[in-house]
């Protein structure tokens, strides 16, 4: 039950915890908070209105672009652009980052990289989607236009993280490095409400998600974990669950309230991965550890990772430590031929 603390109030309680807090981080929770809100009455209509179709153009990712996909990155570039926060926007729906060359961007602080509408071929089947977004302090100079070395920081210099999910009810779940804190949208009085206030994710669980159809060519290791799921049962004496949405925010943020572990290694159609580091995985693992998780590409930690590409991709294994470290022993026991 939500004890009526809206987003608003609780950024503004919580600001003092930001290093070097001035307002800016928490004027742009709030953009976001804004374009969230615009955005789930978009999703929530899109059945109805002709929103949901195929926009015609193409992603970077080569992936067809849902109007829904288009008109959600619009909506959060629009909001971080009328403001004074961010010099710059990395999105999954542009090739290259957005760079605000005006007097406000210039003088801005921070960066955001984002995935303004995740899962996003689930829309016409009414399956729920989600928001991702990451936030950095830039590193070029306070009154030059945003460089790609803002852009390009390893996960663990990230100032906040978060998701909105947009399902049977719309929750934005946000992490500024002072644990996790989740707020479910009331449309009545049209404002998010704490309701989840320091999320911690089970350090064991009995879910795993992954898409089994890509199985022939996963990783030896893998292949070994799955197999160890449907032989083994977790301590309680049940077997293993296999749950997969097909929607990452989805998985992940059952996941986090049941225990779980989310797994897409590298598969046929997708050598390196099929999650992106900087907009996705990033921020999930940032989000993770914040809840007493793990997050790692199968050997390393996922924000000890030095980025070379905006829109690279990485194996990602996400969830309850004791999970991702059970199939981290997996593919180090059992290596791929060379
Ligand atoms: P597949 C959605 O496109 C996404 O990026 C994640 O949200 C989701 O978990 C995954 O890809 C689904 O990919 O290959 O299983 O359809």
């Amino acid at each position: 039950m939500s004890d009526m603390r809206t987003l608003g109030e609780f950024i503004v309680e919580k600001q003092h915890e930001y290093p070097s807090a001035s307002g800016e981080l928490s004027s742009l929770l709030s953009s976001i908070r804004l374009a969230a809100k615009i955005v789930n009455r978009e999703i929530n209509k899109a059945g109805l209105a002709d929103i949901t179709g195929a926009f015609g153009g193409e992603n970077v990712q080569g992936e067809e672009q849902q109007k829904l996909d288009v008109y959600a990155n619009e909506k959060f570039k629009a909001a971080m652009a009328a403001r004074d926060q961010v010099c710059g926007v990395a999105s999954e729906e542009e090739d290259d980052a957005v760079i605000f060359d005006t007097e406000l961007g210039r003088n801005a602080k921070y960066v955001i990289l984002m995935d303004p509408l995740d899962g996003s071929s689930n829309i016409d089947v009414n399956v729920s989607v989600g928001t991702i977004f990451s936030i950095y302090r830039r590193v070029s100079p306070i009154g030059q236009p945003a460089t790609m070395e803002d852009f390009l920081q390893p996960g663990n210099r990230q100032v906040a993280a978060g998701y909105i999910i947009y399902g049977s009810s719309t929750m934005l779940v946000y992490t500024t490095g002072n644990g996790v804190h989740g707020f479910t949208y009331d449309p009545s009085i049209g404002a998010f409400c704490l309701s989840h206030e320091n999320m911690t994710i089970p350090q064991d669980g009995k879910i795993y998600s992954i898409n089994e159809g890509n199985y022939i060519r996963f990783p030896l290791g893998v292949k070994k974990y799955i197999k160890y799921c449907q032989e083994n049962e977790p301590t309680d004496g049940r077997p293993y669950t296999s749950r997969y949405i097909g929607s990452l925010v989805s998985d992940f943020h059952r996941n986090m309230l049941k225990g779980g572990l989310y797994l897409y290694p590298s598969t046929a159609a997708y050598p390196s991965g099929k999650l992106r580091l900087l907009y996705e995985c990033n921020p999930m693992a940032f989000i993770i550890e914040q809840a007493g998780g793990k997050a790692s590409d199968g050997a390393q930690r996922i924000m000890d990772i030095k980025p070379t590409e905006l829109h690279q991709r990485v194996p990602f294994f996400v969830g309850s430590t004791h999970m991702v470290e059970k199939v981290e022993e997996f593919l180090e026991n059992f290596p791929d031929e060379e």
